[in-house]
């Protein structure tokens, strides 16, 4: 077994004070911090978006964040301009440990957003994550990070379905929980056979 820990989206924004903040967001780097010595791989994932990006409410006349519109590939939450790429609200949360072996972007296409750290939300297009994992005999994953209900929960499904065995820890996530996506998030993953710890 080779175990990597992936850290999904530990950034300034979805921390308290930034864009989208995630309550509690900035309690989960120091339990991160102490989980990371104990695995054969890091990996931190960064969401990284052009500004203007299709996600964001303030490029849709009349919609504010989190309306949900139909997108090509299915329905979009709209969020708050989050995570420009290159600005101060994009870079990783102050005292995370970022000494990983991979750090990977998503959310660059402008026309598509990218929760799941595998494929963007059209479930297709992928980041060449598995690629990099299969490459160096990765088969067992552990998730932590934010926010539970979006990235953690999606990058878990799509790990899931592509046959690596998948852990979550609870305790090193936070949720932005919009109108149950939580309990919705917890269930899924449950159902798709994600150990929740
Ligand atoms: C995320 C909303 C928009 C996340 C990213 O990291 O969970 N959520 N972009
Ligand atoms: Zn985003």
């Amino acid at each position: 077994m080779t175990h990597a820990l992936i850290v999904i989206d530990v950034q300034t924004d979805f921390c308290p004070g930034g864009a989208l903040a995630v309550p509690e967001g900035d309690a989960v780097v120091d339990p991160i911090n102490a989980m990371m010595p104990d695995f054969d791989a890091v990996i931190l994932t960064q969401d990284w978006h052009p500004s203007g990006h299709s996600s964001f409410a303030s490029s849709h006349p009349g919609k504010v964040p989190y309306d949900v519109i139909d997108m090509p590939y299915g329905p979009q939450v709209l969020w708050p301009d989050h995570c420009v790429k290159g600005t101060p609200g994009a870079e990783f949360q102050a005292g995370l440990r970022t000494d990983a072996d991979l750090i990977l972007r998503k959310g660059f296409r402008p026309a598509i957003d990218s929760y799941s750290a595998f494929f963007e939300n059209d479930h297709e297009t992928a980041t060449g994550l598995e690629g990099y994992l299969r490459a160096r005999g990765i088969n067992q994953l552990t998730l932590v990070g934010l926010a539970t209900d979006f990235c953690v929960h999606f990058s878990a499904m799509d790990a899931a379905r592509l046959g690596f065995d998948v852990t979550v820890r609870l305790d090193a996530c936070r949720a932005i929980d919009l109108e149950g996506s939580l309990q919705r998030a917890l269930d899924e993953m449950k159902n798709a056979g994600v150990a929740l710890a």
